[in-house]
């Protein structure tokens, strides 16, 4: 970390993806980021977010101490170690006088930034004996670990793009989300990736109430209505059945209860599902053909369908077509090498679906429990986010009255923002790890100030798995901030150490009498790895560790079959052939979630290059339904739904679908702010319009982010 300037490689880490970069330093200082072009997987792709990297690192309003709220509502500037101090202090108390469920914590999508913030937040959990652990996974897509807990799962995997003849994306837009599910276009430089591919012959199925841009380049696009996935699904795996298009053998060997699925799909031929997704009947049959006349390749969700009703019969419909059409790998398939994951065995085999854990906590609304067992993806515990705010406010036996929010904004990311700010000031005991003062972060007791990430070690952990080729990237803090900031694990450790608890990683504890290196804390964390993590770290930049290739493995077992029929399928079957809920028929209009290329999140707003692109987060509505409502694009409107109600900007869009809205979350701020501020310059939180209690999904607590029912109203001076 010299004092004169430098280039050096280094990744992104704005959003997941973790772009190579060259970056430029002097006197400790970020001064500019590159792509980096010799990088053999991204090859010099960046986005215009990480392109402002520089920007964020030295922002005005970074938060360069931590901060404590006196009494008075001021803030003071506080040290690291004396916020420890009294954290620990606190926590101690709580624990010893309501036990510690009273403790929880809350890892938002910054939290996944840091490789090791995670698991050693986790681990922290664990020292603590608290079940009150949270991440913003269960507001995500937890339908597709929910899945994998009742059906079962296929341990190598579903067929990789790579060698994929055909994919079928539903409600994912990876050219501007970079997000992708196991199957999917692997979303590093997607755009040339997918162009490739394609001219090679690969054919895309898009399933999307918006063309987007993923789906303005796909072969077949199904402009479905929002929310009528699972009845398209149950349709088309209908259709194949009855066409005798299945693999019979695969479902011979390795399904159960295929007949039992076959029967209860019965009433969705192709003429009800066209009448109830608004795709025509050719459409429909054209892309189930294309799907399952094709030899390899998957089908896969976003947050689209997971994020609308019923995301549970969803995924495990998702599942059910994949499996029908044998798009699983088998022995000796290629598989993602995944350098940092162990050398065990991927096994092409299916393993039935195990009872839930017996020791599972339980949820006080809802019914809910934790979410815990093995999944295709690994294993999961933890609580639902979307009662948590419940969790805090109502009084009793397992109470929480402690929140560490990291890097994450409940405040605008969690249903019910009224509620939900209710529950944050509520807490006995608040801290959020942020950046900056977000909505989340003013109503802390303590901010703690991290460490951005080129002032960090990071390896690219979080998407390992996602990789095709043997790639990994060891990436080195490149300046040393001379302020008072820690990295989020740092703080866990240095509240255990106060707490006398423990923090257990795969390889063992931690040191807790000398505060390990970053390294040495991936190290413990990446221990069973393929490559030693030092060898990684010797690269200057990304690397490709050739000679690296692995396949999934015979079966060890032929018994175990996935479940096609787990129990409370049928019944969602039948409430969905039922129709939309009569509630839904008040309303005019569908409000759907969807990504902006320039914020992630609740991120990116602070940043003037970015919000030359919009400060605002508007409600995109087709040109038919503006002429309808004689509004135009820059209107304001009130959009209300039957939880509450918020103004928006509109903007028109050919690409949306007639009777469907588009607005990205995590927008506005807190509701007292909203009033003040104009909405054209901070956007609104649609979190007001997401209920917490009503129509929450079975097992995972899964709020309605999309296919919100509303209406608009145009003119809100007089509504
Ligand atoms: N209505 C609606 N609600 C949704 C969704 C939706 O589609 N619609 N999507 C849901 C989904 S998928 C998710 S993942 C959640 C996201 O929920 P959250 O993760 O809770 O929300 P973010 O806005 O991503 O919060 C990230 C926070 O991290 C801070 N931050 C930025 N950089 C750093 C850093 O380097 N370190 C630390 N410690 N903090 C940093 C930011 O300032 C910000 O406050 O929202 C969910 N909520
Ligand atoms: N630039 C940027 N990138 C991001 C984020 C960001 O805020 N900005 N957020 C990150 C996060 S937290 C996540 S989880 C990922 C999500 O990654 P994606 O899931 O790819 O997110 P979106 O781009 O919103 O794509 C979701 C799509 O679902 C469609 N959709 C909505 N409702 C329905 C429905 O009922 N059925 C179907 N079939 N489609 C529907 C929307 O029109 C939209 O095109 O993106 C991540 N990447
Ligand atoms: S896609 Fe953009 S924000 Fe995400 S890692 Fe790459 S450059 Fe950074
Ligand atoms: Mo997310």
């Amino acid at each position: 970390m010299g004092k004169s300037l430098q280039r050096k490689k280094s990744y992104c880490r704005f959003c997941h993806v973790y772009c190579a970069l060259e970056v430029e330093t002097n006197e400790g200082r970020v001064v500019k980021v590159y792509p980096d072009p010799s990088d053999p997987v991204y090859g010099g792709y960046t986005c215009l977010k990480g392109r402002e990297l520089a920007a964020v690192h030295n922002h005005k309003d970074r938060l360069r101490s931590s901060l404590k709220r006196l009494p008075d509502g001021r803030y003071e500037e506080i040290s690291s170690e004396q916020a420890m101090d009294e954290i620990a202090e606190k926590l101690t108390a709580i624990i010893a006088r309501d036990g510690p469920r009273a403790v929880a914590t809350y890892n938002g999508s910054y939290a996944f930034q840091n490789s090791a913030a995670v698991p050693v937040c986790r681990a922290w959990h664990n020292g603590i004996k608290s079940p009150s652990y949270y991440t913003s996974v269960t507001i995500d897509q937890p339908a597709k670990a929910i899945s994998g807990l009742r059906a079962g799962f296929w341990g190598a995997g579903v067929h990789r793009f790579a060698e994929a003849d055909v994919i079928m994306l539903i409600g994912n837009n990876p050219l501007v989300s970079h997000f992708s599910s196991n199957g999917g276009l692997p979303p590093f430089s997607p755009s040339s990736r997918l162009r490739k591919a394609m001219k090679a012959g690969l054919k895309v199925i898009t399933v999307d109430p918006s063309k987007t841009e993923t789906a303005s380049r796909s072969n077949i696009h199904l402009a479905i209505k929002p929310g009528e996935d699972p009845v398209r699904f149950a349709g088309i795996i209908r259709f194949i059945l009855k066409e005798g298009l299945q693999e019979r053998e695969f479902c011979r060997d390795h399904l159960g209860n295929l007949d039992a699925l076959s029967t209860q799909i019965k009433p969705f031929n192709l003429e009800y599902v066209s009448a109830r997704t608004d795709i025509p009947v050719n459409d429909i049959r054209a892309a189930a053909l294309m799907f399952a006349t094709a030899g390899r390749g998957a089908a896969l969700t976003g947050t689209g369908p997971d994020m609308s009703p019923h995301p549970n019969l969803t995924e495990h419909l998702v599942v059910a077509l994949n499996a029908v059409c044998g798009r699983f790998n088998r022995a000796g398939d290629l598989l993602n090498p995944s350098v940092l994951g162990s050398n065990r065995p991927r096994l092409a085999q299916a393993f039935a679906p195990r009872p839930p854990p017996d020791d599972l906590a339980k949820c006080r609304f809802q019914g809910l429990t934790e979410i815990a067992g093995l999944t295709a993806v690994g294993r999961i515990k933890e609580m639902p986010v979307s009662i948590l705010s419940d969790e805090i406010l109502t009084p009793g036996k397992g109470q929480v009255k402690a929140l560490i929010s990291v890097g994450g904004n409940p405040a605008v990311a969690w249903p019910d923002q009224e509620k939900t700010c209710r529950a944050l000031e509520a807490l006995e005991l608040s801290v959020s790890i942020d950046i900056k003062m977000s909505a989340t972060a003013k109503l802390a007791d303590y901010i703690i100030a991290p460490r951005l990430c080129l002032e960090r070690d990071d390896v690219t952990l979080l998407v390992d798995s996602w990789y095709e080729e043997p790639y990994s990237h060891y990436a080195e803090a490149l300046v040393e901030p001379d302020f008072d900031v820690i990295e989020e694990w740092e703080f866990f450790w240095g509240l255990a150490k106060r707490m006398g608890t423990e923090i257990r990683l795969p390889d063992g504890p931690l040191d807790m009498e000398n505060k390990p290196s970053k390294f040495k804390v991936l190290e413990n964390i990446t221990s069973r790895s393929k490559v030693p993590l030092a060898e990684i770290r010797a690269q200057d930049g990304g690397h490709v560790f050739e000679g690296i290739s692995v396949t999934a493995s015979p079966p060890v077992s032929g018994n175990e079959r996935l479940e096609m029929m787990p129990e409370g399928i049928d019944d969602e079957l039948a409430e969905v052939f039922s129709g939309p809920p009569t509630s839904a028929r008040d309303f005019e209009f569908l409000l759907i979630s969807q990504r902006l290329k320039h914020v992630y999140n609740s991120s990116g707003r602070d940043l003037d290059a970015l919000m030359k692109k919009g400060t605002t987060n508007p409600a995109y509505l087709h040109p038919d339904d503006l002429d309808h409502l004689g509004i135009v694009t820059g209107d304001e409107i009130l959009l209300r739904s039957e939880h509450g109600q918020i103004p928006a900007i509109v903007a028109v869009s050919s690409k949306m679908k007639p009777g469907t809205i588009s607005m990205a979350h995590a927008w506005g701020d807190l509701p007292g702010v909203e009033t003040k501020a104009p909405v054209r310059e901070i956007g609104s939180c649609i979190a007001l319009l997401v209920s917490n209690s009503e129509g929450l999904e079975k097992f995972s607590g899964m709020p309605r982010f999309s296919s919100i029912p509303v209406n608009v109203i145009a003119e809100p001076g007089r509504a």
